[in-house]
């Protein structure tokens, strides 16, 4: 009987550390965060390509405002990372610095400040397996220090 409770007791514990695991585990779902010396915590992000659907979350862990040091994180093909940037320059906050229409964008998440965070999802569909994607802040003058590079594996 003593032996019996000491697996209940083991199962339990496995299960109490198993669910925090698994919710971090998804590989589907993705985190990069931005900081107020203007860069990403990640310079490469990676999704199965069994991935149906991909959620990246991009948070800010700094203070200032998104007016002085938005950051936002938009993919693109490797070879268009320099024209959205570009493009979106002159775009504005209210347009999260794309250029509205902008075909090139992929996926993007709006403009956070300090101490916000912003999702998008998107299907995987848009991509290809093994193709050279990228990723960027277009918040003006960003982009040089804040990209990386994306692969579906
Ligand atoms: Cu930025």
């Amino acid at each position: 009987m003593s032996r019996l409770r000491y697996h209940l007791a083991a199962a339990v514990m496995l299960a109490a550390f198993a669910l925090p695991l698994s919710a971090h585990a998804d590989p589907c779902k993705l985190d990069i965060s931005g900081n107020d010396q203007m860069q990403y915590d990640k310079q490469a992000l990676a999704a199965p390509a069994s991935c149906t659907q991909i959620t990246v979350t991009l948070h800010h862990s700094g203070k200032l405002p998104r007016e002085a040091m938005g950051h936002d994180w938009v993919l693109v093909r490797a070879a268009d990372l320099a024209a959205v940037a570009q493009a979106g320059m002159g775009a504005g906050l209210a347009n999260d610095y794309l250029a509205p229409g902008d075909k090139r964008v992929l996926a993007h998440t709006k403009i956070v400040g300090g101490g916000e965070s912003a999702s998008v999802t998107f299907s995987s569909a848009l991509l290809t397996k093994g193709g050279s994607y990228a990723y960027l802040c277009t918040f003006p003058g960003h982009n040089a220090l804040m990209h990386g590079t994306f692969k579906l594996d």
